[in-house]
């Protein structure tokens, strides 16, 4: 596949997801593992206990990135590790984890991607408000001057946030996250707030930091049912809903009209009187997560009048439709409403149910496939002119999948949960020669 020899490949994983031992050394309760151990809330009240004991094999992990041949490993901290209260005082035995990580990632000669949130809120910000609350803004930004005082000499690609638009709907509008809220009326809320913490976390990293920082979206490129007006409209609410409303203030400083229509402008009163100028803070990349598409028609009474239509093609265990040709669509679209910023595909993966390890192997074809077809959406996307500089692949390891705990595999390397041993699957291998090829 023709990607340029500069191209970055590498894997992700989140904190929560895979480090295990959130209370160690002297770290404080997450919000994340608060909501685990409450019960009902995941899927067979699975939590992040040990998940895959990466805080205590974090040196054996970085080994098996080297051994995957890929050239970076984007990852995240967990604030309470850092600063057990949200804010205060710095944690320096749980700084100590991340700086060891980064050192066993520099000395194998892999480049470290930092994430600074990705979804693990300190509890006791969480008790404050959490993002409902503004001030929630102004303690990330002292997060992140911690984190980039402490690193920015190694790291040297940084991005605020993972994903803002799940912690504002799945925890805020559809209660699957924490804190479990159900609410539509929270959305223009926490959408503010994340926005001002991105910005002045962005901020506070330009006062200290030298390298790069971005902000990574999740996006599904929705595509009208049909023709009509009515699936048109809808097609514009649901792509403002989800996909533009982590961008547009960023880079035009507007709140996508549509989605302010559709909601009412009483119900976005509040920050529509506020400036977004201070959300316009320049970032020097953003990165994209994709797996899937929705194709969507008006529905009165349905989600913002909306109704996702479910197409005969193949589905993941997600239940998310297989769409390579959205991850196209996706890095074009993106490229053109950002002026062609550089853009990474920082996740793309699928979780199967895989068949078990026999001899060593793991026969995951139907990942092989997912992979090689999006790499393939990916290389048209640079053909057609998109600045794209990276790809990751979600995830390095099978994990904690959120309210589904571990009954989601995405992993390329298989986990025995009760041993923790590590097996390559079909799709490592996969990985490794196309980045062995094209470097
Ligand atoms: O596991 C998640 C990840 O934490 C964020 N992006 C989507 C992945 C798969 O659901």
């Amino acid at each position: 596949m023709p990607f340029p020899t500069d191209f970055t490949w590498g894997v992700a994983t989140s904190s929560y997801q895979i480090e295990g031992s959130p209370l160690a050394d002297g770290a404080g309760l997450s919000n994340w593992h608060r909501f685990a151990l409450e019960a009902g809330r995941v899927l067979n009240d699975d939590h992040g206990e040990t998940a895959c004991d990466h805080y205590r094999r974090s040196h054996d992990d970085v080994a098996l990135i080297k051994e995957l041949g890929v050239d970076a490993y984007r990852f995240s901290f967990n604030w309470a590790r850092i600063q057990p209260n949200g804010k205060g005082v710095v944690n320096e035995k749980g700084l100590d984890f991340y700086r060891r990580l980064v050192d066993a990632l520099l000395e194998h000669g892999i480049q470290p991607f930092a994430t600074l949130h990705h979804w693990d809120l300190p509890a006791a910000l969480e008790d404050a408000g959490g993002w409902l609350n503004r001030d929630t803004a102004h303690r990330f930004a002292d997060f992140t001057e911690i984190m980039t005082r402490a690193l920015d000499g190694q790291i040297q690609d940084w991005c605020t946030f993972n994903e803002p638009w799940v912690i504002m709907h799945e925890g805020h509008v559809n209660g699957a996250h924490p804190p479990g809220l159900m609410d539509l009326a929270h959305a223009p809320i926490v959408a503010n707030n994340l926005l001002r913490a991105h910005a002045e976390g962005v901020r506070a990293y330009r006062a200290n930091g030298c390298h790069r920082i971005g902000l990574v979206v999740n996006i599904e490129p929705k595509y009208a049912a049909s023709d009509s007006l009515d699936d048109q409209a809808a097609q514009a609410r649901a792509e403002s809903y989800m996909n533009r409303l982590f961008i547009d203030p960023i880079i035009t400083g507007e709140w996508p009209q549509p989605l302010v229509e559709a909601m009412g402008e009483d119900a976005w009163r509040d920050v529509l009187d506020e400036s977004t100028a201070p959300l316009r803070e320049p970032i020097d990349w953003l990165g994209v997560n994709y797996y899937s598409r929705s194709v969507v028609r008006h529905k009165d009474g349905g989600f913002l009048d909306t109704e996702t239509l479910r197409q005969a093609r193949a589905h993941t265990e997600m239940g998310w439709e297989v769409y390579p040709q959205g991850l196209t669509d996706t890095l074009v679209w993106l490229s053109e409403r950002t002026q062609g910023l550089p853009l990474y595909v920082t996740e793309n993966g699928a979780a199967f149910d895989d068949p078990p390890v026999i001899g060593g192997r793991v026969d995951d074809q139907a990942r092989v496939d997912y992979l090689r077809e999006h790499l393939h959406a990916a290389a048209q996307a640079i053909e057609m002119g998109v600045n794209l500089r990276g790809y990751f692949a979600w995830s390095l390891l099978d994990n904690f999948e959120w309210q589904f705990g571990y009954s989601k595999r995405f992993g390329l390397v298989h986990v025995d949960p009760a041993t923790q041993q590590r097996t390559f699957k079909d799709s490592a291998h996969f990985l490794r020669e196309i980045c062995h090829a094209n470097t």
